[in-house]
């Protein structure tokens, strides 16, 4: 395991720890998508990256823009809505956005493909061996954006790899129930280069990228990365369904009685379409403790037992980013009435 790769993903994982233990807090509004299971795709990939490369993102933008190293304490000040956050405190943790790194993040969903091209044309037209990056998720390639951008990128030939996180679902949808073929399989019938890795083997999402972002500088045609990932911490924070598959005979009968309680009553919903919201939940619920149960399901634990070799050098980046993080907690909430220690 190479330390800096842990590192990366310790610093995502982190980051993303202390936004929820906020946004659990209140004192960041709305909802809260983040990339918990996505660490070692993030580290793998952005890594590669150098000066003057772009970065296209999603919802789940928290780690990439970790790994890219924009600034701690920027990032959180956007989250809690303050003016001098990464987006002047109006854009949120969706729509995140750094010049200097020309990086940035899009809640609609599919967005990120067409934005990445437009940075690998930049690129192209501007900035010799420069590439760029786009991440989305399985379900966002079902927009027709995304599709006009697996075509457009390959007749011009863009220096664009797209890193598709494949977790097999879209918040309820699964995405084999509404997608035609693999998003591989698609990618390649454009003509771009593919590749699949394990998205929780860091060394083999480093191994994969490093291939596929040599080749674009020199100028081949454009690459997409399947990396296969579990969603370990449901579609967003709070998620019902991570709450029932984890007590499923507190939360879990809860809310199984009130969508079953939509059939019965007086205008409720039809019998047919809440067992197929039952069955849907099912298959969720059973995704999500099966992904819980299955030790191997967490990419850092992975990374960390890598690390076991040399317990030192595991040691000493677990305490320098744990300072990390407090630090950039202390400085983003020193107007926070409450602050670090409530
Ligand atoms: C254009 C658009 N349609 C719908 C949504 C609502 N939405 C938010 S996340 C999401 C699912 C996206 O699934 P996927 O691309 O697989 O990413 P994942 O959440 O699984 O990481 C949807 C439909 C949206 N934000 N934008």
């Amino acid at each position: 395991m190479h330390p800096d790769l842990y590192r990366q993903m310790l610093r995502a994982r982190a980051y993303e720890v202390a936004v929820a233990d906020l946004w659990r807090r209140g004192l960041i509004s709305g909802e809260m998508h983040l990339g918990t299971g996505e660490e070692a795709v993030a580290a793998g990939v952005v890594t590669h990256l150098r000066d003057g490369d772009g970065l296209a993102l999603a919802h789940r933008c928290s780690p990439p823009l970790v790994v890219r190293g924009v600034p701690l304490v920027r990032m959180l000040r956007e989250l809690l809505g303050k003016p001098d956050g990464l987006g002047h405190g109006r854009a949120g943790h969706m729509h995140l956005f750094s010049r200097e790194h020309l990086a940035g993040s899009s809640g609609v969903v599919g967005a990120s493909l067409p934005m990445g091209a437009g940075l690998a044309l930049a690129a192209s037209r501007l900035r010799p061996r420069r590439i760029a990056v786009a991440f989305t998720g399985d379900g966002a390639l079902n927009q027709g954006m995304a599709l006009e951008t697996l075509n457009l990128a390959v007749a011009w030939n863009l220096p664009l790899l797209v890193v598709c996180i494949d977790n097999r679902w879209a918040i309820a949808t699964r995405s084999a129930d509404v997608s035609g073929g693999e998003p591989g399989e698609r990618a390649a019938a454009f003509g771009w280069q593919t590749a699949r890795v394990d998205g929780r083997d860091v060394l083999a999402v480093h191994a994969a990228a490093q291939t596929l972002i040599g080749r674009l500088r020199k100028g081949r045609k454009p690459a997409f990365l399947l990396a296969t990932c579990p969603r370990l911490d449901g579609h967003f924070l709070g998620d019902p369904m991570l709450r029932m598959a984890r007590q499923p005979l507190t939360d879990g009968r809860e809310l199984l009685g009130e969508v079953a309680g939509a059939a019965t009553r007086k205008g409720g919903d039809l019998l047919r379409r809440v067992g197929g919201v039952l069955r849907m939940t099912r298959l969720l619920v059973q995704a999500r403790a099966g992904a819980e149960r299955d030790g191997r399901g967490d990419p850092l634990q992975q990374a960390r037992d890598a690390m076991a070799r040399d317990p030192e050098v595991r040691d000493r980046i677990e305490h320098e980013v744990h300072d990390e993080i407090a630090s950039a907690l202390e400085a983003a909430l020193i107007d926070t009435p409450g602050g670090v220690d409530a």
